[in-house]
């Protein structure tokens, strides 16, 4: 397993920032803090039957906000999954937009309503659509990392996915295909130990998923992926390399996700309520947060006022997105057929 060269490494301390500025460690946490709350938002409308399904990724913030701050936005093309969240935020998506795509709204720029939420496309941001079939967006970003190289573009892909996904086949292709090709793409992978009720060990023989990039020559990375600073240090080297022409790399994040897979899911089902706890004394939300405080970047009660702007900015969003028009019935045929 190739993994960051030494003198690229760094840890929480110090001089970990890695070139972020006090501005950009404050904005990361506010994007931490924003996915966190918005989608602790979206479970709490489903319950109250004001929305129909939620799937969302609280756990998964540090995996993604750090990964996502290392790309450039509307440049680098974005390949996500019904859990990212925390990265479509990251570049740029809105609460208004997260809450048109959960009430299925016409104006929800993803799909004017008709696809199932967390289906995320944002023509601005080069945020593509995915398929529901786990693993496809792999191939789509691979095609256009070949695009990119080709055309002799200065942009990446990446894309995201689950552990459990990468039993797909599309993904090996995708890998080895990527790597002899020598194509600019990251694939992350958000290891959170379950795919649904399948615990990883039934999912695959092997530790970590990064140990499969040796079998397709390509540079593979695991990754604390609740420690938002070690996240974004390793993407920032792998999209560089990726930048210089030096191929893709896959990227591990381990983390858990601290609800059930979906708002149709019991997950007492399948792990203990110990277990779960145990993960959210990691949750990577509170220890950035801890780590700011510490460091004296920021204070208890700045933190206070950053959870009080989020909960108002949602609590409007909210109001706005419910009050916008649904789909016409005949929208449903929109974008199958051609029109004349
Ligand atoms: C090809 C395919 N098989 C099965 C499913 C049903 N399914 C949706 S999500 C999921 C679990 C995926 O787990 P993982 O990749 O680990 O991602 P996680 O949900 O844990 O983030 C499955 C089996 C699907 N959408 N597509
Ligand atoms: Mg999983």
């Amino acid at each position: 397993m190739t993994t960051v060269p030494e003198k690229q490494r760094l840890s929480e301390g110090a001089a970990a920032h890695h070139g972020l500025s006090e501005a950009q460690l404050l904005d990361m946490h506010y994007k931490m803090v924003l996915a966190r709350r918005l989608q602790d938002r979206c479970y709490i409308l489903q319950r109250q039957g004001r929305a129909a399904f939620v799937i969302s990724g609280q756990g998964h913030e540090a995996a993604q906000v750090g990964t996502a701050a290392a790309l450039r936005a509307g440049v680098d093309w974005v390949f996500p999954y019904y859990r990212s969240h925390a990265a479509c935020l990251t570049l740029g998506v809105t609460p208004r937009e997260m809450f048109l795509n959960l009430f299925a709204k016409r104006a929800d720029p993803a799909s004017g309503g008709i696809q199932m939420p967390s289906h995320w496309s944002y023509k601005r941001l080069k945020i593509v659509s995915g398929s529901s079939p786990v693993a496809t967006q792999t191939l789509h970003a691979v095609g256009v990392a070949l695009a990119i190289k080709r055309r002799g573009e200065d942009a990446i892909a990446i894309t995201y996915l689950g552990e459990g996904s990468t039993s797909q086949g599309d993904f090996h292709e995708a890998l080895n295909f990527a790597s002899i090709h020598k194509l600019p793409v990251i694939f992350v992978v958000e290891n959170n130990g379950y795919a649904i009720s399948e615990p990883t060990w039934k999912e695959m023989a092997i530790e970590n998923v990064s140990d499969r990039a040796a079998a397709y020559g390509m540079k593979g990375a695991t990754v604390d992926g609740n420690d938002l600073l070690a996240v974004y240090q390793t993407a920032h080297w792998a999209i560089d390399e990726a930048r210089r022409g030096h191929g893709p790399t896959l990227l591990e994040a381990k983390t858990y996700r601290i609800v059930p897979h979906s708002s149709d899911d019991d997950d007492r089902r399948y792990r203990t309520r110990k277990e779960v706890e145990e993960w959210a004394k990691r949750d990577p939300v509170d220890r950035y947060e801890r780590y700011l405080l510490e460091q004296k970047i920021l204070t208890r009660e700045e933190a206070e006022k950053v959870r009080q702007r989020i909960d108002e900015e949602i609590a409007e969003a909210v109001a706005w997105a419910e009050q916008q028009p649904d789909p016409e019935p005949g929208d449903m045929f929109k974008h199958q057929y051609a029109e004349s």
